[in-house]
């Protein structure tokens, strides 16, 4: 178990991106799904007001911005 706890502690990080274009809860939800989807993606948390995503897992950042310009959105790494 605690082996278990450390090897995902290691894999994980946390990736905070710049994402622009969003204007309403829908961007949001559909940003949101877009980064849920890459592989490795733990968690995806987006938020509109200060046009930030915080994602946590092992996916690298260059994926996650891949999404988001996928579902018609920009982002870079903040
Ligand atoms: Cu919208």
């Amino acid at each position: 178990m605690l082996t278990n706890n450390q090897e995902k502690e290691t894999a994980m990080s946390t990736t905070t991106l710049r994402i622009t274009g969003m204007t309403c809860g829908h961007c949001v939800a559909a940003v949101t799904k877009a980064l849920q989807g890459v592989p490795g993606v733990e968690s995806a948390q987006v938020n509109l007001e200060r046009a930030e995503g915080v994602i946590k897992g092992s996916a690298p950042a260059e994926q996650l911005i891949k999404a988001v310009e996928g579902a018609g959105y920009h982002a870079k790494v903040a």
